[in-house]
């Protein structure tokens, strides 16, 4: 903790008794107790772009309130007191995979044990259940050797005339990556004719950590880094906005997860169309990586801080409260988020590497946690356009 002059000391000894124990009223000097983090702060203040070394700095700094000071002033420059959530309803078709990734508990080799595939009717009958309102549905799969192309179609299809109110936010980079092999068209093509078929946003999974490091030993033979990025752009210049992860807490060092968002800021500076950040702490359970321990509250806090203050052309940086757990994506509001994401409804990629929260969370939750933790709650659509809420008055009305 730094200390005060001797004057100042003095003055507040004489005027204030009692409160001399309080850190000195210099703003930097009196919060942030990591040296390391003054020069970022300097930078911050002066409205200047963070480098490798500064994310460094934030990456590796056990200041957490500093951290959580300098994060939170940038999310309410960006967002105000305004936290999001959505009524969203996660939809798994497959978890039969050709990749094989070394952190995936999900994913099954064709013909294993607990491999399933939903027909195009299947995932719309899921899609349609409950009497709530749904305004965005989240699809994700895998890699799956046999299906055509025409399926995805078929499913979007399926699913549209299923939610007709939802927006379809579907498909990562690597599973269009994977649409693009099997079927002989271009990236683009591919997401042409998905967006005909209704896409109208897609996931931000799949991006792991870019590094080739961390990628020839976890997921070799998963699309890389750059053609992730390029997928992403493609995307964007179609209008199909998306969102980027990071899987941390497993082999990366600070650096790499520095580079994977700084990667993460220049694709944002050239293509424009990432909505939200989502770092996604890694689930050790059922892995091929079940040694390495689950992420720590400090790291899980420190990453969210440090992607709020490195992606500044981001406008939305998420604490998933299925990988975080209510209560720390509570917190995570005063850290840097400003979005929770949303009711999931029924989420098997966590719980089946150990993850031990609720399938899913009504809206009053959702609210009830924003609220708790000081923020305004404001239900969204897939583009962040604030909705009617609580949803319960729109059907009323
Ligand atoms: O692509 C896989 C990761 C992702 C594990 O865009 C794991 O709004 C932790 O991308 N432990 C899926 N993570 C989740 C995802 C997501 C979630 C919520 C919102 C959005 C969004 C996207 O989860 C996968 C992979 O990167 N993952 N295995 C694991 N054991």
């Amino acid at each position: 903790m730094p200390v005060a002059p001797a004057a100042c000391q003095d003055q507040a000894a004489s005027n204030l008794p009692g409160l001399s124990l309080l850190p000195p009223l210099d703003f930097r000097r009196g919060i942030l107790s990591d040296p390391a983090l003054l020069p970022v702060a300097d930078k911050l203040s002066a409205g200047q772009r963070l480098d490798l070394a500064d994310g460094l700095a934030l990456m590796n700094s056990r200041d957490l309130l500093g951290l959580g000071t300098l994060a939170h002033a940038a999310r309410v420059a960006k967002n105000g007191d305004q936290a999001f959530y959505v009524l969203n309803r996660h939809i798994n078709y497959s978890n039969v995979c050709v990749n094989g990734c070394a952190f995936c508990a999900f994913g099954r080799e064709s013909g294993q044990e607990g491999g399933f595939l939903l027909s195009p009717q299947e995932a719309a009958a899921k899609a349609a259940q409950g009497s709530l309102p749904v305004d965005e549905l989240h699809v994700v799969g895998s890699c799956h050797p046999d299906l055509p192309f025409g399926y995805y179609l078929e499913l979007l299809a399926a699913l549209r005339a299923a939610r007709p109110g939802a927006t379809l936010k579907a498909f990562t980079a690597v599973e269009i990556a994977h649409f693009s092999a099997i079927s002989g068209k271009s990236a683009q093509e591919v997401l042409e004719e998905l967006y005909a078929a209704g896409l109208r946003a897609m996931p931000g999974g799949g991006a792991e950590v870019f590094a080739p490091r961390v990628r020839e030993r976890l997921c070799p033979n998963k699309t890389s880094g750059q053609e992730w990025l390029a997928i992403s752009g493609l995307a964007h210049a179609l209008g199909i906005p998306t969102n980027a992860t990071m899987l941390y807490g497993h082999i990366e060092t600070a650096q790499e997860r520095v580079e994977h968002l700084l990667a993460l800021r220049g694709q944002q500076d050239q293509s424009g169309g990432f909505s939200a950040f989502i770092p996604l702490a890694f689930h050790p359970q059922n892995t091929q990586l079940d040694r390495i321990a689950p992420t720590g509250g400090l790291d899980d806090l420190r990453v969210i801080a440090a992607s709020r203050l490195l992606l500044d052309n981001f406008p939305h940086i998420k604490a998933y409260w299925v990988m975080l757990g209510p209560k720390l994506a509570q917190v995570a509001l005063s850290f840097g988020a400003d979005d929770l994401d949303g009711t999931i409804v029924e989420e098997r990629i966590t719980h089946m590497a150990g993850g031990t929260t609720a399938q899913g969370l009504s809206e009053g939750q959702l609210r009830g946690m924003i609220e708790a933790a000081g923020f305004m709650p404001v239900r969204r659509d897939s583009f962040y356009n604030p909705l009617p809420a609580p949803a319960r008055a729109v059907e009323a009305a």
